[in-house]
């Protein structure tokens, strides 16, 4: 059993923490799971508005100096075509998304996950298999 590896950084805003694992390369599944066992209530990242979508990336920006994007917790995987937040225990329709002209475009076989891309601050649909850095929020720990 290999030691588990703590998120790189933290970041808060409002009643959140968002934590940044930078080192740890999983499926957009694996991801989701980690975040629920890492953190009481944690789910990849979904944002409820824009000024949130804005403080976390701008932060994401910041502190994450690759082009490796990151997933984030929207994904068409129920229903070709209608992305869902993967927060809470319903699935509902994201309340603010940021996608990159063009995408979701489920290009080739089929992509239904959401990648955030550190470079333009957009999301892209990408296949849920590739393993890829994520990004955590939980309930905001005092
Ligand atoms: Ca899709
Ligand atoms: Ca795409």
């Amino acid at each position: 059993m290999r030691c588990a590896v703590g998120p790189k950084d933290k970041y808060t805003a409002g009643d959140y923490d968002y934590y940044l694992f930078d080192g740890e390369f999983r499926s957009y599944t694996d991801a989701e799971m980690d975040c629920a066992a890492r953190y009481d209530g944690g789910h990849l990242a979904t944002f409820n508005d824009e000024s949130e979508y804005n403080a976390v990336t701008i932060w994401l920006q910041w502190i994450y100096a690759q082009e490796k994007g990151i997933w984030m917790g929207y994904t068409d995987a129920y229903t070709e075509g209608t992305f869902v937040s993967i927060d809470g225990m319903n699935r509902t329709l994201p309340r603010y998304i940021e996608w990159a002209s063009g995408e979701p475009d489920n290009y080739h076989v089929g992509e239904n996950c959401a990648m955030f891309r550190p470079s333009d601050r957009y999301l892209n649909d990408v296949s849920c298999y590739s393993r890829k850095n994520y990004v955590c929020k939980g309930e905001k720990r005092v």
